[in-house]
């Protein structure tokens, strides 16, 4: 594999609105980001990766974009941005901002057009539809929940499709118009000294052509896009387009937010000249997801479920290129709540969940807060939910039977707030998120979980990752950290995790994924521990006794 100069980064993701507010307003914003730049430089990250903050009604929390050029003012200026920009790369990091582009809002300049207008230039920006006698030209659900079409506003005779949000219009790919504009803005950001972008549900862009039903796979009669998807051909003309055109000349960090890939696919998404550098391993992230919605899928991965999604992905990808590799992110619930069975949950077993996922072959990318074990939160009613998603699959729930109650209880395990509320920072009030009012409650448990107090513990969550990091960096064993080829040990071993690191050097990493002791014999001569989340560790004669949830990394020889 040709070496690539972010191999052997670290990356982090801030979702912006709960990561810190400067001015008491309740959200947080870009001078917040900055002013806690110098915590993110002695965690040791250098690529971060924002959430969307540019100009948008947030309907879906920014992800429905009003203007590409400019940042919404609840966030800040473009001065601030300017500024971040700057300040990054002093500290020697690289920003990144969301590339969500499959679709804009509806308050977006070329939809308003549209509106206006819908048999001229803008019309064809998006897929619009005559409508007689109510009826759409195919039955997908939308993402977030019923038709992706919506009658166009002023025009009751047309219908426009969105696959999120109805304040979400899909951006019709097909018309060169359309991608010229989207080339342009890239190309606009990078110029401005932007590391890159992560590309948000971009598989999207391509649809099945013409428009077709597919079976239905619920009782709405509608049929999961995925069936759309399967069948979607040419995605790759696109992705190859924009590449050319705007990515590659700049030499830009890429991280494709992809899923449904399939082997073939691989190589031309993340391989040597690919259309991104990498993309997400989504393998776990999906496992356990249900057709008929999250009140019906699984709350909680065991270890054995865990490890055999990520050795399957680790194995797929082989040395194609180079995978990125999370435990959450702001869709997701909590890792340390979802991966962890609930009574397993303490500080040593999310050390070893973070050891785990960080010692894969692969980019690592914490997610805000996952560095001091934030856990998904409490929700005492429906009403203290903001997601859009969240709420719809609390609908499919009561419509599948099930009471209020029982319904809060399955689809709070899953709720995409559950990422969004504050960064803890420490344990006055509001976690030291905001002198205001936050967006969103914090979680309960912020006096005891923040990150005051943990900088200064050598046996925090905060001061593991720390470890790890700079594991990951160290001149030993960065090549074999970063390039090692994976190969997996003892993998039959019920709640073990275990695996080689195979490259200049040899390492051996071990998770006791359960409360029970055990005692492993290691084929090596000698073991040196270089990480351990416990405080005592028992070698002897080639037996390495491994207490409850503990995690060592050694060098084998
Ligand atoms: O396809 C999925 C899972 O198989 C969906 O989860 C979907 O691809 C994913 O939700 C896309 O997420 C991204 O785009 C959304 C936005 O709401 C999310 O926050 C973002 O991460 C629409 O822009
Ligand atoms: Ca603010």
């Amino acid at each position: 594999m040709k070496k690539q100069w972010w191999h052997d980064k670290v990356a982090y993701q801030i979702y912006p609105k709960s990561f810190y507010d400067s001015n008491g307003d309740g959200i947080g914003d870009l001078p917040g980001i900055i002013s806690k730049l110098d915590y993110l430089k002695d965690l040791g990250v250098d690529i971060i990766w924002l959430s969307p903050i540019y100009k948008s009604p947030l309907a879906d929390e920014g992800y429905d974009i009003a203007d590409y050029y400019s940042i919404d003012p609840r966030f800040g200026t473009m001065e601030d941005m300017e500024r971040l920009i700057q300040e990054t790369k002093k500290r020697g990091m690289y920003i990144l901002m969301d590339l969500v582009v499959n679709h804009c809002s509806d308050e977006h300049e070329w939809f308003q057009k549209a509106i206006q207008d819908p048999d001229g230039e803008y019309g064809n920006f998006f897929y619009i539809e005559d409508r007689k006698n109510d009826r759409t030209p195919c039955n997908w659900r939308s993402y977030f929940g019923g038709p992706v079409w919506e009658p166009l506003p002023g025009h009751p005779d047309k219908q426009y499709l969105h696959v999120f949000h109805k304040k979400q219009p899909d951006l019709n790919w097909e018309n060169p118009k359309v991608r010229q504009e989207v080339y342009k803005n890239i190309n606009w950001w990078l110029d401005k000294g932007l590391g890159g972008f992560r590309i948000d549900a971009i598989i999207n862009i391509k649809k099945k052509l013409p428009f077709c039903n597919y079976p239905a796979d619920r009782e709405d009669g509608l049929s999961s896009i995925d069936h759309m998807l399967a069948e979607a051909k040419g995605v790759g003309e696109f992705l190859g387009e924009m590449a050319k055109e705007t990515f590659h000349p700049h030499n830009a960090f890429t991280v494709g937010e992809v899923f449904n890939e399939k082997k073939e696919e691989i190589a031309d998404f993340i391989g040597e000249g690919g259309y991104f550098s990498t993309m997400f391993d989504f393998a776990e992230t999906v496992y356990g997801k249900s057709e008929k919605g999250w009140y019906d899928s699984k709350p909680y991965l065991t270890p054995e479920e865990y490890k055999s999604c990520i050795f399957s992905a680790q194995e797929k990808i082989g040395d194609i290129g180079m995978i990125s590799n999370i435990i959450e992110n702001h869709d997701e619930p909590r890792g340390v709540s979802h991966y962890i069975l609930p009574e397993d949950l303490c500080d040593a077993s999310k050390k070893l969940l973070a050891g785990v996922y960080f010692m894969l072959r692969g980019l690592p990318f914490i997610y805000q807060g996952q560095e001091i074990g934030m856990e998904n939160t409490v929700f005492r009613s429906i009403q203290d939910v903001d997601d859009v998603s969240t709420l719809d699959e609390y609908r499919v729930a009561l419509a599948a039977g099930l009471s209020e109650e029982e319904a809060l209880k399955r689809v709070s395990v899953f709720s995409r707030d559950n990422a969004r509320t504050p960064m803890q920072w420490n344990g006055s009030d509001h976690a030291g998120f905001t002198n205001g009012t936050p967006w969103l409650k914090e979680n309960p448990n912020y006096r005891r979980i923040n990150v005051e107090a943990q900088e200064n513990d050598e046996g925090s969550v905060l001061s593991f990752y720390k470890a790890l990091i700079a594991l990951r960096k160290s001149e030993k064993y960065k090549d074999t950290a970063v390039y090692g080829k994976l190969v997996p040990f003892l993998e039959e071993e019920k709640n073990l995790i275990g695996f080689f690191r195979e490259g200049e050097r040899r390492l051996l990493v071990l998770a006791n994924f359960q409360k029970e002791p055990r005692e492993i014999a290691v084929p090596a001569e000698s073991a040196e521990i270089l990480l351990n989340n416990l405080d005592h560790v028992k070698i002897e004669n080639g037996i390495i006794g491994l207490d409850a949830y503990q995690f060592i990394v050694g060098e084998v020889r």
